[in-house]
C-alpha cells in the first residue's frame, strides 16, 4: 500500500491527538532559536563598525564604552537563553513523539489481534514484527528528528535571506542565486533513493523472519543438524540488508560532489563580491563579516538535505508498511444487526451443505457438508489427514466463512452471531497445541482468570492431566517455557484439553487432542468427558476407534465430502471406509 505524503503526515497529526499543542511549541521553539542565531553575528557587525573599524570607533570606545559592555553582555545572555529554548524543544519534542509512538504501537497490536485466520496466513512474524519495531522507530524518528530539522532548515535559511536583504539585496541574490540548482539536485537524489529505502525496509523484514522463524523453530534445526545451513541463510539475508544499506549511502555519494561545490562556491562568491561592494564602499566591514559568519547558515541546511531527504524517504517506505496494519480491518466481523445472544448456548450445532474453499487457496476444501449434533451429543469426525476435518470445525467458532451454505448453532447462523458471545460458548483444543509461557494454572485459567485453583484441580482432572502435574516440583505453579516447552506432547495436549474445558463451554471441539496420549489415560479422558457436570455438544476430531466409538454419531470425511455417518455399529454394518479402519486398528475381521 502506498499512501502520499500529505496522507501520511495527516496519519500523524492524527496520532498526535492531545500533544498537537506541544508540538506546535516545540516547531515554533524551532524557529526561534534559530532566529536567534542571527543575534549574534549582528551584534558582532554592530561591535565592529562601531569599535572596531568605523570612521569614529576610537572616540566610540572612550565616549561609548557603555554600550559596548551593553552588547557583549546582550549577546551572551541571548546565547542562553538560545541553548535553553533548545534544550526545552528536545526535550518537548520527545515526549510528543514518544507519546504519540506508544499510542500507535497499541493500535496496531489491537489490530493485529483482532484479525482473521487469513491474515495470519498471509502475513509472516518476522514482518509482523518488523512493522511494531523498526518501523515504527522511523516513525518516531520523522516527529521527533526530520521534521524539526527541514523547519530548521527553513527558518534558517528565511531568516538569514531576510537579514541578508536588509544588509544589502544585491549581495544577497547574488548568495541565493545557487538555490535553484541545489534543489534540482535534491530532487534528483530523491527520485533515485525514494526505491532504495523500500528496497532496505523488505531485506530488513526478510531477516527478521529469517531470524524470528530460527529461533522458534531451533528444534527443528537442532534435529536435522541444519545449523550450519540456516547460519549460511541468515548469512545472505545479512549480507543483502548490508550491501542494500551500502548502496542506499553511495546513492548520496553521487550527488553529494555537487552539493558540497555549491555549497562551497559561496564563501568565494562572497570573497570575491562582497570584496568588490567593500572597495566602492556598497557595504561595510561589519556587514561583510557579519554575511560571511552568517554563510554557514546557507551551507548547513544545504549540506543536511542530503540526510534529511534520506530520513524522509525512510519514514515514507516504513509509514507505508506501519499503515497498512493500522488501517487493516478483519473481515470476519459482528454484522450491525447481529443477534444478541447473552446467555449460554444449547449446543446445537448444524451444517447446512456448506462448501468451502481458503482464499489463498485454488481448489474448495469442504463439500456439501450436511449434519447436525444436537444439544449433548458427541459427533466423531474421522478421515485421512488433510481430508478437510480441522477446516470443517474452524467454521463453527467462525475463524472462516463457508463459501455456500451456513453454519447454525442452536438455529442461530453463526454469521449472525456476535463473535465474542459465540466464542465464549466454545471451547476448543486445537490441533497444534500452543500454550503460553505461563504457570500450568495460569495456562489451565487462561479462559477465565477468574477460575477457582479447586476448579483448575478439577479440569487437570477431567483430562487426566492432574497426576503428571502434582508430580512436578511446582505443581500448578510450574512454570513452562514458550509454546510449553518442558512438557511432552502428550502433557500439552493435556493441558490444552483442560484449558478447554475450563470455558464450561456449551460446545466443545476436540482437534486430535488426545492422539498423542496412551490408550489407557485416554480410556480415562473419555469417561470424564461423559461425566462432565456441565451440559456439552462434543465434536471430536480422533484417528483412533476406541476414541470414536461411543459417539452418537460419527462422520466419516474422503476428500471434503461426507461419506459415511450414523453410529458404530450402523457404519461396520455398511463394511465401508469405516468397516476397514476398523478391521485395520483392531487387526482383525469384525
Ligand atoms: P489432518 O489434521 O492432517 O488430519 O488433516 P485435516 O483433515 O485436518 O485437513 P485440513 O482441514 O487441515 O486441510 C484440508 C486441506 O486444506 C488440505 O489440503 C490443506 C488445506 N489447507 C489447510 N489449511 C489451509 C490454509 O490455511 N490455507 C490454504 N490455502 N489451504 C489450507
Ligand atoms: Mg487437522
Amino acid at each position: 500500500m502506498k499512501t502520499d505524503l500529505k496522507k501520511k503526515l495527516s496519519w500523524l497529526w492524527e496520532n498526535m491527538e492531545g500533544c498537537r499543542i506541544l508540538y506546535i511549541i516545540g516547531i515554533l521553539g524551532t524557529v526561534l532559536y534559530n532566529a536567534l542565531q542571527l543575534t549574534v553575528p549582528y551584534f558582532s557587525q554592530k561591535i565592529i563598525d562601531l569599535f572596531l573599524t568605523g570612521e569614529n570607533a576610537a572616540r566610540n570606545l572612550i565616549e561609548k564604552r557603555e554600550l559596548f559592555y551593553e552588547l557583549v553582555i546582550a549577546m551572551v545572555v541571548l546565547t542562553i537563553f538560545r541553548t535553553t529554548v533548545v534544550y526545552l524543544v528536545c526535550m518537548d519534542v520527545e515526549h510528543v513523539s514518544q507519546t504519540m509512538l506508544y499510542r500507535i504501537r497499541n493500535v496496531l497490536f489491537r489490530k493485529i489481534e483482532h484479525q482473521d485466520m487469513n491474515f495470519y496466513n498471509t502475513y509472516r512474524t518476522g514482518d509482523l514484527m518488523t512493522r511494531v519495531t523498526g518501523d515504527l522507530d522511523a516513525v518516531r524518528h520523522m516527529v521527533a528528528w526530520v521534521i524539526r530539522s527541514v523547519v530548521e532548515a527553513f527558518s534558517l535559511l528565511l531568516a538569514t535571506a531576510v537579514y541578508f536583504l536588509y544588509m544589502d539585496w544585491r549581495l544577497t541574490l547574488c548568495m541565493f542565486g545557487i538555490a535553484p540548482f541545489m534543489l534540482a539536485v535534491i530532487l534528483k537524489f530523491r527520485d533515485k533513493v525514494a526505491p532504495r529505502h523500500r528496497e532496505l525496509r523488505e531485506k530488513l523484514a526478510q531477516m527478521n523472519t529469517a531470524a524470528q522463524e530460527n529461533i522458534s523453530g531451533n528444534r527443528v534445526v537442532k534435529a536435522f543438524a541444519r545449523e550450519d545451513y540456516e547460519i549460511q541463510k541468515f548469512d545472505e539475508c545479512n549480507r543483502d540488508y548490508s550491501e542494500t544499506n551500502k548502496k542506499t549511502s553511495k546513492t548520496w555519494l553521487i550527488y553529494f560532489p555537487y552539493v558540497e561545490t555549491f555549497a562551497n562556491l559561496m564563501p568565494v562568491l562572497l570573497l570575491a563580491v562582497g570584496g568588490l561592494f567593500i572597495i566602492n564602499k556598497q557595504i561595510t566591514m561589519g556587514e561583510y563579516v557579519a554575511f560571511s559568519s552568517l554563510i554557514w547558515a546557507i551551507q548547513n541546511p544545504m549540506r543536511m538535505l542530503g540526510n534529511i531527504m534520506n530520513e524522509f524517504q525512510r519514514f515514507s517506505a516504513s509509514a507505508d508498511k506501519v499503515m497498512e496494519i493500522y488501517y487493516s480491518e478483519p473481515k470476519i466481523v459482528d454484522k450491525e444487526d447481529a443477534v444478541d445472544l447473552p446467555g449460554r448456548f444449547a449446543g446445537k450445532v448444524e451444517f447446512r451443505n456448506v462448501s468451502f474453499k481458503y482464499e489463498d487457496g485454488k481448489l474448495p476444501v469442504l463439500h456439501n457438508i450436511s449434519f447436525v449434533a444436537k444439544p449433548g451429543e458427541t459427533v466423531a469426525i474421522m478421515g485421512e489427514t488433510g481430508c478437510g476435518k480441522t477446516s470443517l470445525i474452524h467454521l463453527i467458532p467462525r475463524f472462516y466463512e463457508p463459501t455456500e451454505g451456513e453454519v447454525l448453532i442452536d438455529g442461530v447462523n453463526v454469521a449472525d452471531m456476535k463473535l465474542a458471545q459465540l466464542r465464549k460458548n466454545i471451547g476448543l483444543a486445537t490441533q497444534d497445541v500452543l500454550l503460553y509461557s505461563d504457570t500450568i494454572d495460569g495456562n489451565i485459567a487462561y479462559g477465565d482468570s477468574h477460575l477457582s485453583q479447586k476448579e483448575v484441580v478439577k479440569f487437570a482432572k477431567y483430562s487426566a492431566a492432574a497426576q503428571f502435574i502434582s508430580k512436578m516440583p511446582e505443581g500448578y505453579e510450574t512454570i513452562i517455557g514458550e509454546r510449553g516447552v518442558g512438557l511432552s506432547g502428550g502433557q500439552k495436549q493435556r493441558i490444552s484439553l483442560a484449558r478447554a474445558l475450563a470455558v464450561k463451554p456449551a460446545i466443545l471441539i476436540l482437534d486430535d487432542t488426545t492422539s498423542a496420549v496412551d490408550m489407557e489415560t485416554e480410556k480415562q479422558i473419555q469417561h470424564s468427558l461423559n461425566e462432565l457436570d456441565f451440559p456439552c455438544t462434543k465434536i471430536i476430531i480422533a484417528q483412533r476407534i476406541s476414541t470414536t466409538k461411543f459417539a452418537d454419531k460419527i462422520l466419516v470425511i474422503q476428500d471434503g465430502r461426507i461419506t459415511e455417518s450414523g453410529t458404530h455399529e450402523e457404519l461396520i454394518a455398511k463394511k465401508g471406509y469405516y468397516y476397514s479402519l476398523v478391521a485395520l486398528q483392531t487387526g482383525e475381521e469384525v
